[in-house]
């Protein structure tokens, strides 16, 4: 292998559930007997009635159907739970970490059942069927998750809406779903601020009709503004049913959940996942890529408004019987050793974040780190976007003491779960590369005629064949799951990422392709541009778009983050352009560098690149919702000092 590598250490190839030998025999059965393999896999569940068919599904676009395990039933709840109830009633299901420090608890899987059937036994009580809508706009609390299950258990289809959505993006999910339940909280709580959850639900309703009963969880305590008949503090209505509910038999094709993610058009897709192939995908790569032991500590930093929330805090590790980690915090608050110091207090051995908060916390200084211990942690994952090499070396020598494998983890909301990822006992890590396909994942990387192509190339990320995982519709409007992910490259899944695949055979995920520039006719990944710039020592953060340029077509516009302390001067942004000129080409110099305290970013850490290039087109007076961003404000200093004034 050409790059720089990063090889399996032995010890951890022997102690881990998959080594390398074991990955090839397991991915080659899995893509040459899709039926045998996860017919196999489906008994890490319990079935309420076994399947007879195994896969059943057709990408193509005249006809996109999939189906997995089609006459089997089963119950989420019953899995994650009631299971484990029954066999470990004493283990932690859920540590829950709370924004202040001095706040956390404990929760077992015998509570988690009294919990889940209680918050069930409510929802029936305002008249929630099998098959109905419950849109839960819950902050990161341990309600969330019983909410969750509970929707589950009962059959209905919950829509959870991030805490950090404005009321209009919250009523538009709420009226696209059809739900007559809201469920939310008094307050948020997240870095010492409050946030208005109770009165975001109010200013939504008054927006549409339809939804009768707002269940409201004491979080802060605060008095609230009561809807009489409408509204009810859901601790009044626990208090008056049972702790015993029983669980309602799914067909494994039932909808499990819908969660409305943006596209690069339109308003947010209901994405929709169904029961059966989604929960046995959810635990296998749960167990598979963090090599999940009985008995660990896992944590994953991500919101349950996020996929990465519904698969990787909630449904995969708790149908593994796993101890998993809930955090409503923020990074960075009381200090940047937020992370490190929960880790050494609650013994975190798999610890799963994103490329943002690394970045960030990198930008803070290591000394934050390395005051705490770490000694638990075994392996560390990223997911959400492409990690620039700097960020991943310095999580794996930082944050992981050389010790820890790190996992990156390509996915979307659409597909699940992980798709493309190392295992941390079978794969050699190339930082910056999410490496190679799970099981039962085919990728393939065409141009834009739709032509595979073969050996080191690089293109548009398709995948050619269905996973258990994958979503089955966009909710109410199938034509516009068909026209998005199977009409661009007919017979195959379009992911929307382009990709590079190396003469090893592992794949470097470059970003979405609308994100790519193209400079002089020289195409260019924004994720490279980025990197470079990143790996600069006095950059923290950059983000870079495309902007109209008279000779080369596509100019390259850089927004850049320094680091706490440094100074923006006229030298310095000569010194990055030299930078990066040297670090890919002349090809990459960035022609505007646009000095940027802040980015803006979705509360996912995601950033809006569509805001950076209005801005950067100097047209910024149409910038469309902002609402959505965690700081709103930095759009107002970045329009003051952007650089490309006509
Ligand atoms: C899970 C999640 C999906 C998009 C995806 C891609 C980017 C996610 C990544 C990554 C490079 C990784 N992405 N993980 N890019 N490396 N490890 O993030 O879902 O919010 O739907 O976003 O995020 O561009 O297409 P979602």
């Amino acid at each position: 292998m050409s790059d720089n590598v990063f090889p399996v250490p032995e010890a951890v190839a022997k102690a881990a559930l998959v080594d390398d030998a074991k990955y090839k025999a397991m991915y080659e059965r899995s893509v040459t007997d899709p039926n045998g393999f996860w017919g196999e896999q489906a008994q890490r569940i319990d079935w309420i009635k076994p399947f007879t068919k195994v896969k059943n599904t057709s990408f193509d676009p005249h006809n996109v159907s999939i189906k997995w395990f089609e006459d089997g039933e089963l119950n989420v709840a019953a899995n994650c739970v009631d299971r484990h109830a029954a066999t470990r009633p004493n283990q932690t299901a859920i540590i829950w970490e709370g924004d202040d420090p001095a706040d956390s608890k404990h929760i077992t899987y015998a509570q988690l059942k009294d919990e889940v059937s209680r918050f069930a036994n409510v929802l029936k009580a305002r008249g929630v069927k099998k098959g109905d809508r419950v849109t839960i706009y819950l902050p990161m609390i341990p309600e969330a998750a019983y909410a969750m299950l509970a929707c589950a258990r009962i059959g209905a289809v919950h829509s959870i809406v991030f805490g950090g959505f404005s009321p209009d993006s919250l009523a538009g999910r709420i009226e696209d779903c059809g739900s007559a339940v809201v469920i939310t909280a008094d307050e948020g709580l997240r870095g010492g601020r409050k946030v208005p959850l109770k009165a975001n639900v109010d200013a939504a309703l008054k927006k549409i009709t339809g939804v009768e009963t707002v269940l409201v969880v004491r979080r802060t305590g605060s008095a609230m503004d009561m809807t009489a008949g409408r509204d009810i503090y859901y601790d009044e209505a626990a208090a008056a049913v049972s702790a015993d509910c029983p669980v309602e038999p799914m067909n494994a094709e039932d909808p499990l959940f819908i969660l409305y993610t943006s596209g690069s058009t339109g308003k947010p897709k209901g994405v929709l996942h169904s029961t059966g192939g989604y929960l046995v995908y959810a635990s296998i790569t749960h167990e598979l890529v963090f090599d999940y032991h009985p008995g660990e500590v896992y944590w994953c930093t991500a919101d349950v408004g996020w996929v990465t929330g519904h698969s990787y805090i909630v449904y995969g590790p708790l149908a593994n019987g796993a101890t998993t980690v809930m955090f409503e915090g923020i990074p960075t608050y009381p200090s940047p050793a937020r992370f490190w110091e929960v880790v050494d207090k609650h013994q975190v051995n798999i610890f799963y974040t994103a490329p943002t908060a690394i970045r960030s916390l990198m930008g803070a200084g290591e000394g934050h780190v390395k005051k705490t211990s770490r000694a638990s942690l075994r392996v560390l994952g990223s997911v959400g976007e492409p990690i620039n090499p700097e960020a991943w070396v310095w999580y794996y020598n930082v944050v992981g003491d050389a010790r820890c494998p790190i996992v990156d983890t390509w996915w979307q909301t659409e597909t699940g779960g992980i798709l493309i990822t190392p295992l941390p006992g079978a794969t050699a890590l190339k930082p910056g590369s999410a490496t190679r396909p799970f099981f039962g994942v085919q990728p393939a990387v065409v141009d834009a005629e739709g032509n595979i192509l073969t050996g080191a190339t690089e293109g548009n990320l398709v995948i050619l064949d269905s996973w258990p995982g994958q979503m089955r519709t966009v909710f109410g409007d199938h034509e516009r799951f068909v026209q998005t992910y199977f009409s661009a490259y007919k017979g195959t899944y379009f992911t929307g990422d382009g990709c590079r695949r190396d003469a090893d055979g592992y794949y470097w995920i470059t970003g979405r392709v609308d994100d790519v520039i193209n400079v002089s006719g020289h195409r260019m990944g924004t994720a490279e541009v980025e990197s470079a710039l990143v790996a600069h020592p006095k950059v923290a953060e950059a983000a870079v778009v495309g902007y109209p340029h008279d000779l080369k077509g596509q100019g390259i516009y850089a927004y850049v983050t320094l680091m706490t302390g440094i100074e923006p001067t006229e030298e310095l942004r000569k010194e990055l352009v030299a930078w990066v000129r040297k670090e890919i080409g002349p090809i990459a110099s960035p022609d505007l560098v646009q000095f940027s305290p802040g980015l803006p970013k979705t509360r996912s850490g995601k950033i809006m690149r569509r805001i950076l290039r209005k801005i950067a087109e100097d047209s910024f007076d149409s910038l469309g919702d902002t609402s959505t961003l965690a700081d709103p404000g930095v759009v107002d200093d970045l329009i003051e000092n952007r650089q490309n004034r006509k």
